[in-house]
């Protein structure tokens, strides 16, 4: 294998590795932080799981489309509790821990979701 055979195998190895550590929902723009969005019906959290990198600030947005249970949030690793109407939203801030799970339900645990930091 010459050199420049060596150099686009690792190439290729780093862009593998870098999509891999990509988070599936969150959108990090700028490199300040990420977005996540979880919309809110009568069937619970849309998506329930979200994956997020570690250390990077989450801007994580509640949409409630639908008088729901669902809207009333409890996040007791944040300690915060939010209580939607129908039509409303609310963004919490909040840096995930790399390995962290951060879980959220519905106040009477019917609807659960959760917050994956890689
Ligand atoms: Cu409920």
């Amino acid at each position: 294998m010459n050199t420049s055979k060596i150099l686009t195998t690792l190439a290729l190895g780093a862009a593998t590795f870098g999509a891999s550590l990509a988070p599936r929902t969150a959108f990090a723009h700028g490199g300040k932080h990420q977005d996540v969005t979880v919309s809110i019906d009568g069937k619970g959290y849309h998506p329930a799981t979200v994956s997020v990198q570690a250390g990077k600030e989450v801007h994580m947005t509640f949409v409630s489309k639908d008088a729901s249970c669902a809207n009333k949030i409890s996040i007791p690793a944040l300690k915060q509790t939010i209580s939607l109407e129908k039509g409303q939203k609310k963004t919490i801030k909040f840096t995930p821990q790399k390995g962290q799970t951060i879980a959220f339900a519905c106040t009477m645990k019917m609807f659960k979701g959760s917050v994956k930091a890689k």
